[in-house]
C-alpha cells in the first residue's frame, strides 16, 4: 500500500493530488523551487523539499534529484502530476530501477505515445481509425508534397514529434506547399528538435472530443465517457465539457471501445486520455493518446462522481478497477473555465503580477475551484500562468452553463487580468449556448467575441462616484482634515465635489452634491455625470461599497490598486455583475502634462528570440505588412507595421533574445514624416 506520496509538481494539480493522498490517510512530500516556497501545495504537504531555482528546468525537471530527494524522505510512489516529468518515460524507468511507484503508465505506453507518427502505426494495426494521410519515413519533400497532391487540398502538415499545435500548418493548396512545410519543420525543430512531418487529410469542421480511460494491470480497462474541448486558442483549452453536446449512445460507445482498444494496443495502465476528432457526420479518427491525467479531468469526475486520482493511487498500488463499465454511468453536465493571467484582448498573451486581490465564488457541491494560488502570490514568467479552474456541475448543459457564467461572476481577481469576463462573455454567446462547437470556434467567432472587451456601463458611473468620495472621506477623516483632500472640492461650496475620471483613454466628470446632510456618517448625493444623473447614499464596509443607487441596493467588492509612488492619482478596479471595471480618480491639474506620445517604436509582446527579419532596413511598407518574426513560448510571433511608414532599423538580429517589452525596431509612421515637413 502507498503510504508516503512524493508530488513532483506544483500548482493547482499538486494541492489536487494532496487533497486526495489526504483522504486516504497517505503522507504527503511536496517539492518546490525558489519561486514557490510560500505556495500553497507546500503549506498543504506533510513535508516540503527545496528542489532548486525557480525555472523548471532547474527543480521540477530535474528528474535525478527528485528520485534523491523520494528515497532520502523514505516516499514509496510519485505522482507526476500533469507536464513537467508526467511524460518522460526516462523518469518512469528511473521511479522503477529505485522500488518507487511511478503513479502513471508504464514507460513503454509512454514511449509509444511519444511520437505521433509511431503512435500512429500502432493504432493503425490495432484497427482504431486514422485520419487519412501519410505517416511514413521518407521524409524527403517531394515525397510528402506527392502524398499532399494526392491526397488533395486542404491538408495538414503535422510535426510528428508535435503537440498544442507546434510545428502544424494547414495548406490550402499546391502553391503554398513549400512555405508552409519549412515553417512548421522550423517550429519542430525549435520546439522538439527534429522535423520529422506528417501529412494528413484536413477536417475543416472537427470537434475535440476525447475519451478518459482506466486500465489496471489485470488486464480490465474502462472509459469514463467523453469531454468536448472544442473551445480552444492556439491549442490553449479555453472551456471543457463533459458530456459532449449532441453525443449519441452509439457514437459514445464506439468512440469508448476504439478508446479502449487504443490503451489495450500500448499495454496501457493508469489513466488516459484518448483525443479523437469528430467529424460532422459522425465518422471520429484518432488523434493522439495523452499518457497522464489530464487538466480538465474534473468534469469527468463531475458527471461520474469518481475521483480520478483516488482510482490512480489504487490502480498504482496494484488494485483491479473500483468500477466496471456497467457501474459507470453519466450524470448531469460540467463545465471547466480555465482561468489565466492573461490578456483576452490583447491577442490572448500571458500577464505576470501580483494577485492582489483573489476572491473565488463560494465552493460548494456544484461549484469546485481547483487552484494552487493565494492572495498575494505572485503570477511569474516561470510557469503556466494558470490561476484556476473553475468547475460546475448541473442536471443539464443549460443549468450548468448559467451556473458556470454566475460563479464567473463571483470570482474576483486584480493585480493582474485575467480572461474572467471574457470566459462570462462567452457563457452568454448564443453559439456557444447553442453548442455549435468545433476546434475553428473561437476563430470563427473573434470578432464577436473581441467586440466583448467590457466598457464601462451607465450604471457603473453612479458606484465609480461614489467610491472615490468615500474613499477621499475616509483618508482625510483619518488625517484629520476634513475636506481638504485633493479631491476637487470646491472651496466655496463645502458640500460638492467635482470629480475627474479615466477609463481607458476616456475622462468623465462628475458633479456631486449633498442634498441632505442630516445624517453625517451617510449623506445622501446627487451624482451628475453628463446627461445622467443619480440620487446616490452609500457606506464602506471592507473591501465592500454598500451603496444604493435611486433606491436600489448594490454590493459591490472594489480595490485600490498600488500605483507608483510617483503617481497622484489613485487606480480603482470594481467588480460589478457586469464584470470587472478599472478606473483612475483624476486629480486636479497642477499644470504638469505627461501626456507624451510614444513613437511608433515596436515592443516584444514577451520574452523571446527573433526568428528572421521580414524586411529590409529602409523599407517603405503599408500598415499590417509583417515585419519580423520572434519566437516565444515556443510559439511564433508576427510583429506587423502599426501603420504605413518606414522601417528605420532593427535593432535585434535573428537569433538574439530578447526581453518583453523592448524596443525591436525604429519604425517611422508616414505621419510622423509629414508632421516633419509641415
Ligand atoms: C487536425 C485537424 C483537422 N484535420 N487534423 C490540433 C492539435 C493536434 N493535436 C491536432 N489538431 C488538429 N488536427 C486534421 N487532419 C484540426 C486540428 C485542430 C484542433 C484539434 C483539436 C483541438 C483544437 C484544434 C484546433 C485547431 C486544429
Amino acid at each position: 500500500m502507498i503510504k508516503k506520496l512524493l508530488i513532483a509538481n506544483r500548482g493547482e494539480i499538486a494541492c489536487r493530488v494532496i487533497s486526495t493522498a489526504k483522504k486516504r490517510g497517505i503522507k504527503t512530500v511536496a517539492v518546490f523551487s525558489d519561486a514557490d516556497r510560500n505556495a500553497l501545495h507546500v503549506a498543504m504537504a506533510d513535508e516540503a523539499v527545496y528542489i532548486g531555482e525557480a525555472p523548471a528546468k532547474d527543480s521540477y525537471l530535474r528528474a535525478e534529484h527528485i528520485i534523491d530527494v523520494a528515497k532520502t524522505h523514505g516516499v514509496d510512489a510519485i505522482h507526476p502530476g500533469y507536464g513537467f516529468l508526467s511524460e518522460n518515460a526516462a523518469f518512469a524507468n528511473a521511479c522503477e530501477a529505485n522500488h518507487i511507484i511511478f503513479v502513471g503508465p508504464p514507460a513503454s505506453a509512454i514511449e509509444a505515445m511519444g511520437s505521433k507518427s509511431a503512435a500512429k502505426h500502432i493504432m493503425e494495426n490495432a484497427g482504431v481509425p486514422l485520419v487519412p494521410g501519410y505517416h511514413g519515413d521518407d521524409q524527403s519533400t517531394a515525397i510528402l508534397k506527392k502524398a499532399a497532391d494526392d491526397m488533395g487540398y486542404p491538408v495538414l502538415l503535422k510535426a510528428a514529434a508535435g503537440g498544442g499545435g507546434k510545428g502544424m500548418r494547414q495548406v490550402w493548396n499546391e502553391a503554398d506547399f513549400q512555405n508552409a512545410l519549412d515553417a512548421a519543420k522550423r517550429e519542430s525543430l525549435s520546439s522538439f528538435g527534429e522535423d520529422h512531418m506528417l501529412v494528413e487529410k484536413y477536417l475543416t469542421k472537427p470537434r475535440h472530443v476525447e475519451i478518459q480511460v482506466f486500465c489496471d494491470k489485470h488486464g480490465n480497462g474502462v472509459y469514463l465517457f467523453e469531454r468536448d474541448c472544442s473551445v480552444q486558442r492556439r491549442h490553449q483549452k479555453i472551456i471543457e465539457e463533459a458530456p459532449a453536446p449532441g453525443m449519441t449512445q452509439a457514437i459514445r460507445s464506439q468512440m469508448g471501445e476504439a478508446a479502449i482498444k487504443a490503451a489495450k494496443a500500448i499495454d496501457y495502465v493508469g489513466a488516459g486520455t484518448v483525443e479523437f476528432l469528430l467529424d460532422e457526420d459522425g465518422s471520429f479518427y484518432f488523434m493522439e493518446m495523452n499518457t497522464r491525467l489530464q487538466v480538465e479531468h474534473p468534469v469527468t469526475e463531475m458527471i461520474t462522481g469518481e475521483d480520478l486520482v483516488e482510482w490512480q493511487l489504487k490502480v498504482a498500488q496494484g488494485e483491479t478497477l473500483p468500477k466496471t463499465q456497467d457501474q459507470l454511468e453519466i450524470r448531469g453536465h460540467a463545465f471547466e473555465a480555465r482561468i489565466y493571467a492573461e490578456d483576452p484582448y490583447n491577442d490572448f498573451l500571458p500577464v505576470t503580477g501580483t494577485l492582489n486581490t483573489l476572491s473565488p465564488p463560494q465552493s460548494t457541491e456544484l461549484v469546485r475551484v481547483d487552484t494552487g494560488v493565494l492572495e498575494g502570490d505572485e503570477v511569474s514568467i516561470y510557469y503556466d500562468p494558470m490561476i484556476a479552474k473553475l468547475i460546475v456541475w448541473g442536471d443539464d448543459r443549460e443549468l450548468a452553463l448559467q451556473r458556470l457564467g454566475q460563479a464567473l461572476e463571483q470570482y474576483h481577481i486584480d493585480g493582474v487580468t485575467t480572461n474572467i469576463d471574457f470566459l462570462a462573455y462567452l457563457t452568454r454567446f448564443e453559439p456557444f449556448q447553442r453548442a455549435e462547437l468545433t476546434t475553428t470556434f473561437v476563430d470563427k467567432h473573434i470578432d464577436a467575441l473581441m467586440a466583448s472587451k467590457p466598457s464601462y456601463h451607465q450604471d457603473d458611473l453612479p458606484l465609480m462616484a461614489m467610491l472615490v468620495l468615500l474613499r477621499n472621506q475616509a483618508q482625510n477623516n483619518a488625517a484629520s482634515a476634513p475636506w481638504q483632500s485633493a479631491i476637487g472640492w470646491r472651496s466655496n461650496l463645502r458640500y460638492s465635489a467635482h470629480i475627474e475620471f479615466a477609463i481607458d483613454d476616456e475622462l468623465l466628470e462628475a458633479e456631486c452634491t449633498i442634498t441632505d446632510a442630516s445624517a453625517p456618517l451617510s449623506p445622501h448625493w446627487s451624482i451628475k455625470i453628463g446627461e445622467y444623473s443619480w440620487l446616490v447614499e452609500g457606506q464602506l464596509v471592507g473591501n465592500e461599497l454598500h451603496i444604493t443607487v435611486n433606491d436600489v441596493l448594490q454590493k459591490i467588492r472594489f480595490a485600490e490598486r498600488k500605483s507608483e509612488a510617483s503617481e497622484r492619482n489613485s487606480h480603482y478596479v470594481i467588480f460589478t455583475p457586469r464584470g470587472t471595471l478599472a478606473f483612475e480618480h483624476v486629480l486636479p491639474d497642477l499644470g504638469d502634462s505627461n501626456n507624451v506620445d510614444s513613437d511608433a517604436s515596436l515592443t516584444a509582446p514577451m520574452n523571446g528570440t527573433i526568428v528572421t527579419h521580414l524586411c529590409n532596413q529602409g523599407d517603405v511598407v503599408t500598415k499590417g505588412t509583417p515585419i519580423l518574426v520572434m519566437e516565444a513560448m515556443k510559439m511564433e510571433h508576427t510583429i506587423n507595421a502599426p501603420s504605413d511608414g518606414t522601417v528605420a532599423e532593427f535593432y535585434y538580429q535573428p537569433g538574439e533574445l530578447v526581453d518583453g517589452g523592448a524596443t525591436l525596431l525604429d519604425f517611422i509612421a508616414d505621419t510622423e514624416n509629414k508632421r516633419g515637413e509641415s
